[in-house]
């Protein structure tokens, strides 16, 4: 073995040492809300007064989505789960549109009010689609049965989603955790120092240091000869 390839595995082997194992990546969660109400509804030529609101969270590592979904047309609080138009018929996630487009259903909800629930989007593509405002919920009614009120979910700007929301936030690291250069506030720090090494690692880069230093001494040696 040469001296270059002997030299390189050793600062390879050092280098591991002083870096350590690769962090993992850390899953954000993204908020998510929205208000349901007929002036976003497409398909309905009647103008119901019924009304709702959705809350919801996604882990744009897992895919893991859960939901708040109530409504209703007993004004002011919406929560009765009755509709002007006819029972409700059934419910969905659809996407992906923008306000005042259309597309199909990505997910059934059950009837009733509140509508609470969890399940895993699967598709890298749906999650990216979710953040991006781009599902909305319908609820369909035995009068309306293109939809009765709709609402388009979108993402809430929060400390720890991962997107940076300026000017509000000078970093977003995915979580709200202080000492890794994102503060608990989504504000800039300076980076945590790095750890001393100690035990075995110590004594194996002592070794590997005095390795190295001994080899190249023997080598200006020879060389100097
Ligand atoms: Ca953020
Ligand atoms: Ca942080």
């Amino acid at each position: 073995m040469s001296m270059q390839v002997v030299r390189f595995r050793i600062q390879l082997l050092v280098l591991a040492l002083v870096v350590g194992p690769a962090a993992s990546a850390s899953a954000a969660t993204v908020n998510l809300a929205g208000t349901l109400d007929a002036a976003q509804e497409t398909s309905c030529a009647m103008t119901s007064t019924a009304q709702g609101s959705a809350t919801a969270t996604l882990d744009d590592v897992t895919g893991a989505l859960a939901w708040t979904i109530t409504f209703g047309n007993n004004s002011p609080s919406f929560n009765n789960g009755t509709l002007d138009f006819g029972a409700e018929l059934f419910s969905h996630f659809h996407g992906p549109a923008l306000p005042g487009a259309t597309a199909g259903v990505k997910l059934t909800l059950a009837n009733g009010s509140p509508k609470v629930a969890s399940t895993t989007v699967a598709s890298a593509s749906d999650r990216t689609d979710i953040k991006n405002g781009l599902w909305y919920v319908n609820i369909h009614s035995a009068g309306c049965g293109g939809g009765e009120i709709r609402g388009q979910i979108v993402r809430v700007p929060s400390c720890g989603d991962g997107i940076v929301d300026a000017p509000g936030e000078q970093c977003d690291d995915g979580n709200v955790a202080g000492g890794d250069g994102c503060d608990a506030s989504c504000f800039n720090e300076p980076p945590p120092p790095v750890p001393a090494m100690s035990g075995t690692g110590a004594v194996l880069f002592a070794l590997l240091a005095i390795t190295l230093a001994s080899l190249v001494l023997r080598r200006r040696a020879r060389a100097a000869r």
